[in-house]
């Protein structure tokens, strides 16, 4: 499939030379401009941007399965209509991102290929297993609340048809979070059991989010020409501090303590002191070495291929559709 990033005109000899292009390209991102499908931009910043948003989408649709797993095991008929729409929410989210990464001339069918080949990543957080109903609390609380974040200055992304996606996208995840959040809170009101469900979600949650954000800035591979580019506007590290000085006073309101020894608010600068994560269990997890890797694209492989009758009938009939009249009744 053509997709509108290939449906350019050939370059045209007589127009301007590439240096010059790029000039005109950095100082549109510069003065805070958009770059639109059809623009002239540098090579590396379509590719960029291809990996950056199919990983991205690739993570909305992956995150479906662990709160996918408990519709049919949550506690009432309430909690189960809104689980519902939170796991379609993300299957949406995964559909906007794979059109905005279209825009740049890569197919969804190749994006697609990329994801089940184990060649494009995914978030790291969505291989990790959601074993009781705390899970979905604190996945909701915890890993929307991250995925905002990190979403809220993808809105100033300089590529348009990101940006443009993400709004609705954050506006969505902030009811995501919120009703994480409610489920810690009605949790940690309950039983005492029911608030040692909330404490132990978050003692395995927590680590995971915390390192969601990416590698630390000094081994950031990516960063330093994404922000000259204004694809990212703040650091991993950056990001990573304002989500916890963020979520500690909440884990407070609710009762509940954060597994880090380390944790302690420094009170010259009014932000939170945490510890080193767990670097090598990052690298192993993006690696294919998680808890739930091979699962996770178990599923998604199968649900690819019992999906292939539907693509094929779609296709059948849009060729159909497009072969010419003969005007003979069937
Ligand atoms: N997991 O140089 P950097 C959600 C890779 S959506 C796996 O810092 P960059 C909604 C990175 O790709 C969650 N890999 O890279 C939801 C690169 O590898 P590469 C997804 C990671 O691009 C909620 C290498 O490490 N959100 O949660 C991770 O400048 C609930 C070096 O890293 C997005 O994708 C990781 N955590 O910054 C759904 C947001 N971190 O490609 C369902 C958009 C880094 O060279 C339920 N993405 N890597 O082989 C971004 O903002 C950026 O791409 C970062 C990484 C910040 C993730």
């Amino acid at each position: 499939m053509y997709t509108q990033g290939l449906d350019q005109q050939p370059d045209d000899p007589s127009g301007p030379a590439d240096d010059e292009l790029a000039e005109r390209f950095q100082a549109r991102i510069d003065a805070e401009g958009r770059i639109e499908p059809k623009d002239w931009m540098p090579e590396g910043y379509r590719r960029t941007l291809i990996r950056q948003i199919a990983q991205h989408a690739h993570s909305e649709v992956v995150g479906m399965l662990p709160e996918g797993n408990w519709i049919t095991r949550a506690p009432t008929l309430r909690r189960k209509a809104v689980l519902l729409a939170k796991v379609q929410d993300e299957g949406g989210h995964g559909m906007y991102l794979y059109s905005a990464a279209e825009t740049l001339g890569v197919s969804r069918a190749e994006m697609i290929e990329q994801l089940l080949s184990g060649k494009a990543k995914y978030s790291s957080i969505f291989n990790y297993p959601a074993l009781t109903w705390a899970d979905m609390g604190a996945i909701g609380w915890l890993v929307d609340g991250a995925a905002i974040m990190n979403q809220i200055p993808l809105c100033r992304c300089s590529y348009g048809p990101y940006a443009r996606a993400m709004v609705r996208v954050c506006k969505e995840e902030s009811f995501h979070q919120r009703q994480g959040f409610e489920i810690m809170l009605t949790l940690c009101r309950g039983t005492s059991a029911q608030k040692n469900l909330a404490q132990d979600a978050l003692n395995r949650w927590w680590w995971p989010v915390v390192m969601m954000f990416g590698p630390s800035d000094r081994d950031s591979i990516h960063s330093d020409q994404n922000m000259r580019w204004k694809i990212k506007r703040f650091s991993n590290d950056e990001l990573r501090q304002k989500f916890i000085d963020a979520t500690v006073p909440q884990a407070e309101f609710l009762g509940l303590s954060i597994p880090d020894p380390a944790l302690r608010l420094d009170p010259a600068s009014g932000h939170y002191h945490y510890g080193e994560p767990d670097w090598n269990e990052f690298r192993e997890v993006i690696k294919g070495n998680g808890p739930c890797n091979r699962d996770r694209l178990a599923v998604r492989r199968k649900a690819h291929e019992d999906g292939r009758w539907v693509r094929d009938a779609a296709q059948a009939y849009a060729n159909k559709r497009r072969a010419p009249a003969t005007g003979q009744a069937a």
